[in-house]
């Protein structure tokens, strides 16, 4: 959508909080970090997350030897999945994330902060392009399930 205060159009991303995430109670910390930031929440749901669905997901992963595994850690307990949007939200979300593999994640991201030495369990994933951000967006969320609203700080957090 686009921004009323200065007619920028945002961007929207898929950020979900992955099994690790959620058994480790960092779902807040990971919201407050979006929200502190100056993105908006557009959408929010708890899911275990089908197998159809995580395969079209990582659809371009599934020649990988680490393919199975990947699923099945993406298996291991619900997952929270989030529409957040804003200026440029698809790159900054990818440095607010970090590295895939946690140990060369800078501290700062939610990677180097929360995650330990296993590439695969990294607690959180975000989109990596805008095209990535529209399928992924489409994959999780149906239309009624995004909200459209206008946040009252917009005028603060965007260019203008
Ligand atoms: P990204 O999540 O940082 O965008 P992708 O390359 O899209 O990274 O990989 C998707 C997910 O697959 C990663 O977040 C991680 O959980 C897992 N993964 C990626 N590379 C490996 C690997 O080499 N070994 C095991 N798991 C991996």
């Amino acid at each position: 959508s686009v921004c009323l205060h200065c007619l920028t159009l945002w961007e929207r991303t898929l950020i979900a909080v992955k099994p690790d995430g959620v058994h480790r109670r960092l779902v807040g910390q990971i919201i407050q970090r979006f929200e502190q930031r100056g993105f908006k929440l557009v959408g929010l749901k708890m899911l275990k997350v089908p197998e159809d669905l995580l395969t079209q997901h990582y659809c371009q992963l599934r020649s990988k030897p680490f393919f199975p595994r990947l699923l099945e850690y993406m298996s291991s307990g619900p997952v929270v999945a989030m529409v957040w949007e804003g200026h440029k939200v698809v790159q900054a979300s990818r440095v607010m994330v970090g590295h895939t593999n946690p140990a060369e994640a800078q501290a700062g991201t939610v990677r180097g902060d929360f995650s330990v030495l296993i590439i695969y369990r990294n607690v959180v994933h975000a989109s990596d392009s805008l095209e990535g951000a529209q399928r992924e967006i489409q994959l999780w969320f149906t239309g009624k399930e995004l909200v459209n609203w206008d946040c009252c700080d917009q005028s603060f957090t965007c260019e203008l």
